[in-house]
């Protein structure tokens, strides 16, 4: 069965073009700098961030780890926010990998930190304290609803860390979400910050991978972590060359995403027993959860779904997350809205 997959965005298959990009890429061995696939895909990448150099990783957490790696030492503290994917679905890398402090600040409802939560967050020079030495930021913010953050606010908090000698990251998983939402260059968002790594494989389509871009210096510490980690990946250009064909082609269609997400919310928020309790979608994320009155909860219904060829995740007891993508057309957003309605109404539900 073919199945209408909004669980993620992580669920996209590389296109034809990919396909056939793939198949025809030029490789050679990247642990020796030697695949020319690889290198244009780094130099693309650098220059649609406005940094000096990229490095291509084999996943967004891999490019998060070797960035904060490169940038904090052991016992190094890093300030982000209570609902950071770094923080909650990384598997601890950080701390695990990097003897890295995590300090969680709340993430505002717009996905920010405020800026005197983070000014509180830094530390004196206190011997009894681990030392801060970076603040993490994300843009589309995952967990807070797939919103965005605007380069005023990023800004902001990259004059607050330069003052206080800090580091700013950013985990750009979907930057380009985040610019398509306002209508900008990705590069204006990653401007202020030291570091930014983004994801091919998500709304970009492509199979596998990650860039991370920032100074050439930086650059070269995140190869040796890379290496650490393992991403050292040989005649990897067969994924860069899918990587190149998504910056060309899927970066400009983001916005059919987002319009086909508040399609989604806007029917799903006519449902009675469907609360759009995080308000309307910004990007390609929809949020939305089950009122009090309905009797099952929300893996109930994602079964129920499921039997409607509807996949969506289930994020909490009685929360849901959908998101759109290349994949998802017009007429599965019907389908998808059609058979909410139809669960929700009462058809009998299996356990
Ligand atoms: N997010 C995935 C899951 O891990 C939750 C998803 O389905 O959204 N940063 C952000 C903001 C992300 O959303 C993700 C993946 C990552 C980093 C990690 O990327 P990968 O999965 O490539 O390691």
């Amino acid at each position: 069965m073919d199945f209408i997959d909004l669980r993620s965005d992580t669920v996209t298959q590389p296109t034809p073009a990919m396909r056939e990009a793939m198949a025809s890429a030029a490789v050679g061995d990247d642990v020796f700098g030697e695949d020319p696939t690889i290198n244009r895909l780094q130099e693309m990448a650098a220059a649609l961030m406005g940094k000096e150099a990229g490095l291509f990783v084999a996943s967004g957490t891999m490019g998060n780890l070797a960035a904060i790696l490169a940038h904090c030492g052991r016992g190094d503290e890093v300030i982000l926010g209570d609902k950071a994917h770094t923080f909650l679905f990384e598997a601890g890398g950080i701390s695990a990998l990097g003897g890295i402090h995590s300090h969680q600040v709340p993430n505002q409802a717009d996905g920010s930190l405020a800026l005197e939560d983070i000014r509180a967050a830094i530390r004196s020079d206190d011997p009894h304290y681990p030392a801060t030495r970076l603040v993490a930021l994300e843009n589309t913010h995952n967990r807070c609803g797939g919103v965005y953050q605007t380069p005023a606010y990023t800004h902001a908090v990259g004059d607050l860390a330069r003052q206080r000698g800090i580091i700013l990251h950013l985990d750009g998983a979907r930057i380009f979400n985040a610019a398509a939402a306002q209508g900008l260059p990705a590069k204006d968002l990653a401007e202020p910050v030291d570091s930014v790594t983004f994801c091919l494989s998500k709304g970009l389509c492509a199979p596998v991978g990650s860039v991370l871009c920032g100074s050439k210096d930086f650059i070269s510490r995140a190869l040796r972590i890379r290496k650490q980690l393992g991403g050292g990946m040989r005649q990897a250009g067969v994924l860069a060359a899918a990587g190149i064909v998504a910056l060309e082609t899927m970066v400009p269609r983001l916005g059919e995403d987002h319009a086909r997400a508040r399609r989604l919310a806007e029917g799903l928020s006519d449902i009675p027993g469907i609360v759009m309790d995080m308000g309307l979608p910004q990007s390609n994320m929809v949020f939305c959860a089950l009122s009090e009155e309905v009797p099952w909860d929300a893996s109930q219904v994602v079964s129920a779904l499921a039997r409607h060829g509807v996949r969506v995740g289930a994020v909490s007891e009685r929360r849901f997350r959908l998101v759109t993508h290349y994949w998802i057309k017009d007429s599965d957003i019907e389908a998808a809205i059609q058979a909410f309605a139809s669960i929700l109404k009462g058809e009998p539900i299996a356990n």
